[in-house]
């Protein structure tokens, strides 16, 4: 694969993946679903859990459980103690130079909206212009298009090619000495697209920006370093990359987080209170109001624990032959039309088949045990660009397996059957 920007390093290495060993770690793949066996391709929605993360939350709950940073007692440290190094679990696997620079947050939607409202809210003025592309999760869009109604900025976008490729001499016209943030999304949730990151993080730099990578579905299959990146923000959430739901990163520079005003208020985040006025707690805990999610954050230092064991290098050449075999497969399916089909891609098959709904599409695989999403992924301006108004999507992770695929593409015909 071609790929000139250092940041989508993905397929690099050759290894043996054993999927089937892999696959044991995950006690949910087991089961069937309408009497089929699962095939399970729904993982950009969610990943499945490993039973390494499973058994750090259950251990977590039945000996630990406590509040954190402030209790004098065993549990109390104890629990605080694991909360404090999944945090620098964090920080090695994005190489932030600081534990003060990861944020946890309710995920990657959480964090996004904490950089409008800290930042933004803070910084933009009227005449200020903020840029976003046409290939963004709704939570990377709407975040900003309220920031711009609160200070006046305008919110441009970067429009795509018609293979759901960014355009990136479109981009060099939006960006001017007025542009304060650029929002991108590093993989796009609804075609798969790598962008070129470091390139759009250089040239907003050029010009004084800020830029905000949302990694949602990155850091589930390409190693992340934001130090090399020189991102200023990076978000996702843990419930994509093998941990629990309802927990998430934001990595933010040092400097920057430092001169954000706090986003929310409550305990755990002050210095100091009086009937008058409060001082503030330092980095990170400024930004981490109330009990947090506590076992969600020890649960996704054990997915951390469980990529970096794996190797996200020979994860991610694995994923990449098996979206090259789906490619191959689904071109043989007549009527099929493969929506987005970026040179550099991963993990994410979207589609739609002529003469039926997509939402029908979804039914009949699900009859068949193989769960994969239809609508429009909360990309709606993505399906705008493609006059569409929604496409089937399988989205893959390292446990999956050509004998999958093929399940796929057994359900899909038996699909057109059913409907011609
Ligand atoms: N950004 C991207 C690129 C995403 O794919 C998603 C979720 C989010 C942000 C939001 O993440 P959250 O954890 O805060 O909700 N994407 C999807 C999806 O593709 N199907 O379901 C959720």
């Amino acid at each position: 694969m071609n790929n000139p920007d250092p940041a989508n390093n993905l397929f690099n290495n050759t290894s043996d993946f054993d999927v089937e060993k892999v696959r044991a770690d995950f006690p949910i793949l087991e089961q069937q679903v309408h009497g089929k066996p699962l095939v399970y391709l729904d993982n950009a929605a969610t990943a499945q859990k490993p039973k390494q993360v499973i058994e750090v939350l259950d251990t977590y709950y039945r000996e630990t459980n406590s509040n954190i940073h402030r209790g004098v007692h065993s549990l109390s440290e104890k629990a605080t103690a694991e909360y404090e190094a999944a945090r620098n679990k964090v920080k090695e696997f994005v190489n932030a130079a600081s534990t003060k620079e990861i944020v946890f947050v309710r995920g990657a939607t959480e964090a996004i909206n904490l950089v409008a409202q800290s930042f933004g809210r803070n910084t933009l003025m009227a005449d200020d212009e903020i840029i976003i592309t046409e290939l963004e999760h709704h939570s990377n869009i709407v975040p900003w298009q309220i920031l711009s109604e609160q200070t006046g900025a305008t919110l441009k976008f970067i429009p795509i090619n018609d293979a759901g490729e960014l355009m990136l001499e479109e981009y060099e016209k939006l960006l001017n000495n007025k542009t304060r943030i650029v929002a991108v999304g590093h993989i796009s949730n609804a075609l798969g697209t790598i962008n070129p990151i470091k390139t759009i993080i250089d040239k907003a730099h050029a010009v004084g920006a800020k830029v905000l990578v949302d990694g949602a579905q990155a850091v589930p299959h390409t190693k992340v370093d934001v130090t090399e990146l020189d991102c200023d923000f990076y978000v996702f959430s843990g419930h994509k990359l093998f941990g629990p739901t309802g927990i998430g990163v934001l990595y933010g520079k040092e400097a920057l987080l430092e001169s954000m005003p706090p986003y929310q208020g409550g305990g755990d985040m002050i210095q100091m209170v009086s009937m008058k006025k409060s001082t503030y707690n330092s980095l990170p805990y400024k930004f981490e109001a109330g009990t947090p999610h506590i076992a969600g954050v020890i649960g996704l230092g054990a997915a951390i624990d469980y990529v970096d064991e794996l190797g996200l290098d020979s994860a991610a050449q694995y994923e990449h032959e098996l979206l090259v075999y789906a490619n191959e497969q689904a071109s043989l399916v007549s009527g099929l039309n493969l929506v987005g089909t970026a040179k550099n891609k991963t993990s994410i098959l979207s589609f739609t088949l002529d003469g039926i709904h997509p939402h029908d599409i979804g039914t009949i695989l699900d009859g068949e045990g193989v769960a994969i999403r239809a609508g429009h992924h909360c990309a709606m301006p993505v399906m705008e660009r493609f006059n569409i108004p929604a496409t089937a999507r399988a989205s893959f992770a390292f446990y999956n397996t050509r004998e999958e695929i093929d399940a796929l593409i057994k359900a899909i015909d038996k699909c057109k059957k059913v409907f011609n």
